[in-house]
């Protein structure tokens, strides 16, 4: 397969001025016409005229109404043109039914839907498919279906066909089209210049009790782009679609978002708490893509970022406006540490500005998404709020209707604060996980800082140089109080000082406040000063963080050197528990304890081969330990938690909900599932039904409540998909595989489908203990569906490879196994493109 470099980009030897399509939509055979006028593009270097196209059969080509006849290759078209401006006609046949990739024009429960970022649409119509060639489309959609829609605005309307223009110029991967027997649920938006705007969540007939809180997620994303970034929409209409087969979460189609359905559709009774703040989440991203995508777009695919980092950026903006910041920081943070790092350590590590790739879709990573947004939170700390709004405005200004580049981004902070950002473009370029070590000197009233930075090589960046780190730094005095507030201190040096004078004792340090730079810190601290900061630290992040640095201690120590559980940090933990000044979200949050996963992660760092079922005994251990010494505290928190009021999915009822699953989670292992029992039987929402579900399970008595629960949701695709992963996630190591291959004989196991092929093996490869399971039952599991979900679905197979990312770091046996699996489908015949890739990087 070719590789595509950074460094090779080139215009395209042409503009596209406008595109007409027609499509006269037919399972089988869908016909394309599309009418396209090309101008040479003064600014390109003279090429072959060369249009990407895959999987289409041509039925007739023609410039300026003369018949050609095009070279054909796998990828697309070459035909000679002339020199300057022509009409470009052609006809093609495609056949979504048949479309099983989920990428380009194809079929989900009759349904007709597109999808084409990156690279969809060259299966739709010959184009020059890149985010670099914008236009304005006008799409006619021809058929029976009784709704029909396209991007931009709505035009002529009639018996068997609808009509659509987009005013805005945009590349092709914008593009959208939905057309099926689907119902609205209708709403409008008035702009802050006063504008009307037709709302509209499209969704199958049934659906329509599951759209309100999408609609009021859409409207509140509306206003706060609004009031922070001074955005307004710019179409009459914004409609979204939700979608049972969808490979991503959602997409950002100019006026026509086309959403998985999992990620739109809502109710209290089916959807839990976690359900409803991701929607919330997504229909803001996906808004906020209007702007920082859409109107502004990429110059090319390395520039991916650019987009998603800053959206991902902006909602998570939204979010912690919209709900609790610190427990959006905390949860973000999570993430960082849960999924990036992992990926950032390991063989599939890539700058968040990728340099190369075979295929793009195997780059909608955590790096590009989640630490792309970190770089710009780095970035807003180290100039500030006001110059931050400052050079975003500028952004908007001088880029409005430009495929952008990471360079056009950061010359925008440039001109606008006058900083030199040439070092901090670094985050873009190396890969990685920065790790910083801390050293301390006292003498005399002053307190000195020194930072080590050291950034471990990467597949094809053996050497790193230094990164501008922002550490927010506070200072306790030892009766707890603050003697310096946060402070931003700009780390540029390898090796770098700073110093703290006028202080009448040895202050204790709270570093990395709010995790305001994507690093590891490393420092030798004592139980008992992080013990002290989990007490005394008016840090949000840094609290829970001192606790969780405890766990992972404690979890280490007993997995190492067989050591009982940490009493102290129980003790100090138990404290902050009782605080109900605390918010309950964030007592929630502070009672859970690192994942295994993340346990793993940390013991390879620090020289250890980690063992899973080790980890798993700790945990289980620990858990039995906590809840047995918490047996007198866990009924107040249980009373705390409780909600009088009817459900809501507000941030006060969220976070109380949360808290009551801490404490059933440990109180199960006291009274062996009857609180569980008794809330299964009496929940009036999906949050507290599967929080009890998974409890049952967990505690082994499980039998009759999932089946009660298939019973009930039987029809219910989405909560079937929780049924599906929770039985695998809840389980006990020894059973999991044997469950998930269970469950895959199952009827309702539809594999073709995203989220149940993902709920299951997904859910498997999850499970850290069940998937390490010593006998490789789960690894070979893995690759025997992927090696068959490979020929129908590439992307979503790809992707899910990823879970052997980590493979290197077990021991030999395991390590064996894995590479085994690995070396399976890198055997399968014509395996793709996709997943060619990732097998080949994690194997390299
Ligand atoms: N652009 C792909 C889906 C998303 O990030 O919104
Ligand atoms: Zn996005």
């Amino acid at each position: 397969p070719q590789t595509v470099y950074l460094s090779d980009y080139t215009p395209f030897g042409w503009q596209v001025q406008d595109v007409h399509l027609t499509f006269r939509l037919a399972p089988e055979a869908t016909r394309v016409l599309a009418r396209i006028h090309f101008v040479p593009n003064p600014d390109a270097p003279k090429q072959e005229f060369f249009l990407h196209g895959e999987d289409l059969t041509l039925i007739h080509a023609a410039i300026d109404g003369q018949t050609v006849s095009p070279v054909q290759s796998a990828e697309g078209l070459t035909c000679a043109v002339p020199d300057g401006p022509f009409l470009w006609e052609c006809e093609v046949e495609i056949a979504p039914a048949k479309n099983t990739a989920l990428e380009g024009l194809y079929m989900s429960n009759g349904m007709y839907c597109t999808q084409c970022e990156a690279e969809g649409f060259r299966k739709i119509t010959f184009y020059p498919d890149r985010p670099d060639v914008m236009s304005v489309f006008t799409v006619r959609i021809e058929g029976d279906e009784p709704v029909k829609l396209s991007n931009g605005n709505p035009g002529k309307t009639g018996e068997g066909f609808a009509e659509w223009h987009d005013p805005w110029p945009k590349p092709a991967y914008l593009f959208a089209l939905v057309a099926g027997d689907l119902v609205n649920h209708p709403d409008r938006f008035t702009t802050m210049n006063g504008r009307d705007v037709e709302l509209n969540i499209w969704v199958r007939p049934g659906d329509e009790g599951k759209c309100a809180f999408g609609m009021e997620a859409l409207k509140k994303s509306m206003k706060w782009d609004e009031d922070v970034y001074g955005r307004e929409y710019d179409l009459d209409i914004f409609n979204i679609v939700a979608v049972d087969d969808f490979n991503m979460g959602a997409m950002e189609n100019k006026g026509l978002n086309v959403f998985n359905s999992s990620c739109v559709l809502a109710s209290p009774e089916t959807s839990t708490d976690a359900n409803f703040e991701r929607i919330e989440a997504i229909i803001a991203h996906e808004y906020f893509h209007n702007w920082t995508g859409n109107r502004i777009t990429c110059r090319d695919w390395f520039q991916l970022c650019l987009k998603e980092g800053l959206t991902v950026f902006r909602d998570a903006q939204f979010t912690a406006d919209m709900r609790s910041a610190p427990v959006k920081r905390i949860e973000d943070a999570q993430m960082m540490r849960g999924r990036q790092f992992p990926e950032d350590q390991g063989p599939l590590a890539h700058p968040v500005r990728p340099e190369s790739f075979q295929e793009i879709n195997n780059f909608y990573t955590a790096t590009v998404y989640e630490k792309g947004a970190e770089v710009i939170g780095m970035l807003k700390r180290l100039v500030g709020d006001e110059d931050y709004a400052k050079a975003l405005d500028l952004y908007f200004d001088r880029h409005d209707g430009d495929a952008a580049t990471i360079e056009d981004w950061l010359k925008v902070f440039e001109d606008a604060t006058g900083r030199d950002l040439s070092q901090f473009k670094r985050w873009y370029s190396q890969a990685g996980t920065p790790r910083v070590t801390v050293t301390e000197d006292w003498s005399e009233g002053t307190y000195t800082l020194t930072f080590r930075q050291v950034t471990p090589p990467t597949p094809g960046q053996p050497d790193k140089a230094p990164q501008v780190i922002p550490m927010a730094v506070g200072l306790l005095n030892p009766n707890g109080d603050e003697v310096q507030p946060t402070t931003l201190l700009e780390i540029t040096e390898a090796e770098q000082s700073f110093t703290f004078d006028g202080l009448s004792a040895r202050p204790v340090p709270s570093l990395l406040r709010d995790f305001s730079a994507p690093v590891v810190m490393e420092r030798e601290v004592s139980r008992e000063e992080r013990a002290f900061l989990l007490a005394h630290d008016t840090d949000p992040f840094n609290r829970w963080d001192a606790s969780q640095m405890l766990g992972v201690e404690c979890l280490i120590a007993m997995i190492t050197e067989g050591a009982t559980p940490d009493t102290a940090w129980l003790d100090g933990l138990e404290r902050v528990l009782r605080d109900d000044s605390l918010d309950p979200a964030f007592r929630a949050l502070m009672m859970g304890t690192p994942s295994q996963a993340e346990l793993a992660r940390v013991l390879h760092e620090r020289g250890h081969t980690p063992d899973p079922d080790a980890i798993w005994n700790a945990a289980e251990t620990l858990a039995q330990f906590r809840a047995e010494r918490w047996a007198d505290l866990l009924p107040r928190l249980a009373a705390e938690a409780a909600v009088d009021a009817p459900y809501s999915p507000d941030a006060e009822q969220v976070g109380k909900r949360a808290l009551g699953a801490g404490v059933l989670a440990l109180q199960t292992r006291l009274d062996g599932g009857k609180a569980a029992q008794a809330q299964f039987d009496s929940a009036d929402n999906m949050t507290l039904q599967l929080t009890a579900l998974g409890s049952l399970v967990r505690a082994g008595r499980d039998a009759e409540a999932l089946a009660a629960f298939e019973e009930q949701w039987k029809d219910d695709r989405l909560v079937m998909d929780k049924w599906f992963g929770l039985q695998i996630g809840a389980a006990a190591p020894d059973v999991a595989v044997e469950r998930a291959q269970a469950l895959t004989q199952h009827p309702a196991f539809d594999w073709k489908n995203p989220n149940r092929f993902r709920a299951v093996l997904g859910g498997l490869a999850a499970h850290h203990a069940a998937f390490h399971r010593a006998d490789g039952a789960s690894y070979a599991l893995l690759a025997d569906w992927l090696i068959r979900l490979d020929d129908l679905n590439p992307q979503t197979t790809a992707r899910m490879a990823a879970v052997f990312q980590t493979w290197t770091r077990y021991d030999e046996d395991r390590r064996a196994l894995m590479r085994a699996a690995l070396e399976r489908i890198a055997a399968k015949l014509n395996l793709s493109r996709d997943t060619g890739e990732m097998v080949t990087r994690m194997l390299a």
